[in-house]
């Protein structure tokens, strides 16, 4: 390209920042107005790192909200769409948030680390504003706020063996999404099984952003018996996996969706007696029929790098989906994408095409995950 991207300081660095230049970071993008590594040069070896042993990555723009406070529960489910009333102490939960109309504005993981005290770990849209406008204009007594705390991904096959390692057995007893609050030389922690892979892993939420640095260089030297190496969000396995993006598969502002239509319908409860933002708006969704629906597609062609997405999918030249987001899978040899197309579409139609920078490709539907 024939251009950088000038980045000013309103563009945040997370604690792990001087630690991932100094492994050799080559690439950014931003989210949650942060830099977020994209790639240490290598993202063939990251991936198969990733699949085969273990990787770790900095996302501490994965940023927090927190709810504290007497209402912090009322808050919490009145802005989640999902009943999460039997969330236990130590529990997560992933969490779709809707508008009033019931678009998706974000997808966080929720964590409940009292009764008083939640976190929204939250994908890329500034739930922090929407949240505290929410607790202040019906006066709940609940404190909204973002607390120093920066995830760390640890993720891979061999992810277990090595946080069992640096924290004890006990770790191997945490089921999926929970956590723990914990400390490792001194060094305060939630470490939580959870991760934005189906590789299985776990995540290190750092409580002092004083230690960045040191947490990334204990978990890099343990992990040297495992080959571990620095990684990124890697969207290659997120697609074959079919793990949603907010921001690549839909973005309220720019390609609103709701929950039904981005495979989040089972999360979302319309029959239980807890009134939450869309609640209204999602029930007449209902009730008219849901239109669209996440799918995968397989993109014919060479290799592609990708494209500026969203990429309108056509049908003798109508428009009738688009795709979010596409990238080579070496697994399956294909080119493999998700977007959100019509159900009038059937399954496996393939008479459709997208364009890519001038260029028509043939694309097929296919059910998601592309592997399990
Ligand atoms: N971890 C943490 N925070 C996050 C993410 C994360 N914030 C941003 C983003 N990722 C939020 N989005 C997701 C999307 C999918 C999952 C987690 C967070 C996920 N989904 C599983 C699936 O779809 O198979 C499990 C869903 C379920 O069982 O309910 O893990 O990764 N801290």
């Amino acid at each position: 390209m024939a251009f950088s991207l000038g980045i000013g300081s309103n563009i945040r660095k997370s604690p792990y920042f001087d630690a991932t230049v100094a492994d050799g970071v080559q690439s950014f993008s931003v989210y949650n107005h942060m830099y977020l590594p994209a790639h240490f040069g290598d993202p063939q070896g990251e991936y198969e790192r990733l699949l085969n042993g273990v990787a770790m990555w900095d996302v501490g723009a994965q940023r927090q909200v927190e709810l504290l406070g007497p209402d912090a529960a009322q808050l919490a489910q009145y802005i989640c769409a999902r009943d999460i009333s039997d969330t236990a102490v130590g529990q997560g939960r992933y969490v779709p948030i809707c508008n009033h109309d019931g678009i998706l504005i974000n997808d966080p993981v929720l964590l409940k680390l009292s009764a008083e005290q939640f976190w929204l770990s939250i994908a890329d849209s500034d739930i922090e504003l929407w949240a505290s406008a929410i607790a202040a204009e019906r006066g709940l007594e609940v404190r909204v706020s973002e607390p120093d705390v920066s995830p760390l991904a640890v993720q891979g096959p061999k992810a277990a063996a090595l946080i069992a390692q640096l924290f004890g057995d006990w770790i191997h007893e945490l089921k999926y999404f929970w956590f723990r609050e914990t400390s490792l030389q001194d060094i305060p922690l939630v470490l939580a099984r959870s991760g934005w892979s189906k590789q299985g892993g776990f995540e290190l939420y750092l409580r002092d952003a004083v230690y960045g640095r040191q947490l990334w260089d204990l978990v890099r030297e343990a992990g040297h018996t495992y080959d571990i190496g620095p990684g990124a969000p890697n969207d290659v396995e997120r697609l074959e996996s079919g793990l949603l993006s907010y921001g690549a598969d839909a973005r309220a502002q720019t390609f609103p969706a709701n929950p039904f239509e981005v495979g989040l319908g089972k999360l979302v409860d319309l029959d239980g007696p807890d009134d939450f933002i869309g609640k209204q708006a999602l029930l007449k969704i209902r009730a008219d029929g849901v239109k669209r629906r996440l799918s995968g597609f397989f993109v014919q062609g060479d290799p592609v790098a990708g494209s500026e997405h969203p990429a309108p999918i056509l049908q003798n030249g109508v428009e009738v989906g688009s795709i979010g987001e596409m990238a080579y899978s070496s697994r399956l040899r294909k080119n493999i994408a998700i977007g959100i197309i019509s159900n009038d579409i059937s399954d496996f139609a393939d008479n459709l095409v997208i364009s890519i920078n001038n260029a028509t490709h043939a694309v097929t539907t296919t059910a998601l995950p592309f592997i399990r």
